[in-house]
């Protein structure tokens, strides 16, 4: 195996000619565990530490290296470690906001090309929740499929209706029916998973995502046990790249109970591009979509066309993604304004 199954391109090659100098050399991080990296060259999984300046020249979370990151490191001979001396900028980047009004948000994982959206299709499924996810996804541009776990708990009728609701509600990303116990659908999720390429599972806790894991990569991680109901209990609790046989590579995530959108206006934009259109058809270009006369979103609601719930929720996610950015501005503001010292961030770049 060389660099390049594990995901490498010209387009990180470069960045690494350029920022770190021409004797560099380049792992991918496959998990992270406090201060220590677990590292892949496409030979040799090893690990590597962070060295002290490179702490404190971090001033976020996002400047730490993550799960799926491209690294420079440096082998110290004398002294027999490895460091991590630069991250290379991050095609992709998951991220999740904090509960409650903090702006502080939690790095997932990096240079995710696909993510897995796992639902349990039964009792606790949540088109609202599953709008959130999309969110997310759709703000960094990496593509959803939706998979929709335990179909061996509700009828076909019941699945039909599930799928339709998502249809209705104007998404159109791919969807994969699965059980973990008949095996529906997973035959459908290996042939998907392309070598060379990341995906990561993402979604609530108990939706089966370590079960699938398990099942694609021939592993034996720790599900939920059956016998105990476990509830708030996050059974995955480290994020770690698993490189399949296949070459496929994917990435488990704990469940996240709360997801707080942090998201720019872009991923919603994406999300609730049907509601943007309409939008933009209203008489007035300010319209709040109150009272005004010809507001084609009021009008929308009025004939059924636009579902209330789904414009509801599409209000509340660009006020929390409001809030964020509005907090997020004036802690900016705040430390520029203080003496420390301006650093250059990671930059986080768009694809190509
Ligand atoms: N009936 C049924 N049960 C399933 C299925 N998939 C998983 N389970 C059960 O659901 C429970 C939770 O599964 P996990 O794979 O641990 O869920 P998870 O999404 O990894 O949960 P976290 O790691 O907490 O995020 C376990 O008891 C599994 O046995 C399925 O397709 N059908
Ligand atoms: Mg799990
Ligand atoms: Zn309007």
């Amino acid at each position: 195996m060389q660099l390049i199954d594990l995901g490498l391109d010209s387009w990180f090659e470069e960045h690494a000619e350029e920022m770190c100098g021409s004797a560099y050399r380049l792992a991918r991080v496959i998990a992270v565990d406090r201060e220590r990296f677990d590292l892949h060259d496409g030979e040799h999984e090893f690990f590597a530490v962070l060295t002290r300046k490179f702490v404190q020249a971090t001033e976020s979370p996002a400047d730490f290296p993550i799960v799926g990151d491209w690294v420079c490191i440096e082998h110290h001979e004398a002294d027999e470690f490895t460091s991590i001396n630069t991250i290379l900028p991050r095609k992709t980047l998951l991220r999740r906001k904090m509960a409650g009004e903090d702006i502080e948000f939690q790095m997932l994982a990096a240079n995710i090309d696909t993510a897995f959206i796992a639902q349990s299709c039964h009792l606790d499924f949540n088109i609202r929740r599953l709008e959130r996810y999309l969110v997310m996804v759709n703000q960094d541009r990496i593509e959803p499929v939706l998979l929709l776990t335990k179909t061996d708990l509700i009828s076909a009728e019941a699945l039909a209706q599930v799928i339709s609701k998502i249809r209705k509600a104007g998404i159109d990303h791919q969807i994969i029916p699965l059980s973990n116990v008949t095996e529906e659908g997973l035959d459908q999720v290996r042939q998907m998973m392309t070598a060379r390429r990341t995906y990561c599972l993402l979604g609530s806790s108990g939706a089966g995502k370590t079960t699938l894991l398990n099942h694609i990569a021939n592993a034996s991680f720790a599900t939920k046990s059956v016998s105990i109901s476990g509830l708030g209990r996050h059974t995955t609790v480290r994020r770690r790249l698993i490189i399949l046989a296949t070459g496929a590579m994917l990435i488990d995530m704990p469940g996240v109970r709360e997801l707080g959108v942090m998201s720019g206006r872009e991923g919603i934009d994406e999300r609730f591009s049907d509601i943007i259109s309409l939008g933009e058809a209203c008489r007035f270009n300010d319209c709040s979509h109150g009272n005004e006369p010809g507001c084609e979103i009021t009008a929308a609601i009025a004939k059924h066309e636009l579902d209330q719930d789904h414009y509801n929720n599409y209000l509340k996610i660009k006020k929390e993604s409001e809030a964020y950015q509005q907090a997020y501005a004036a802690k900016q503001k705040k430390s520029k304004s203080s003496s420390r010292p301006v650093r250059t961030k990671i930059k986080h770049k768009k694809k190509y």
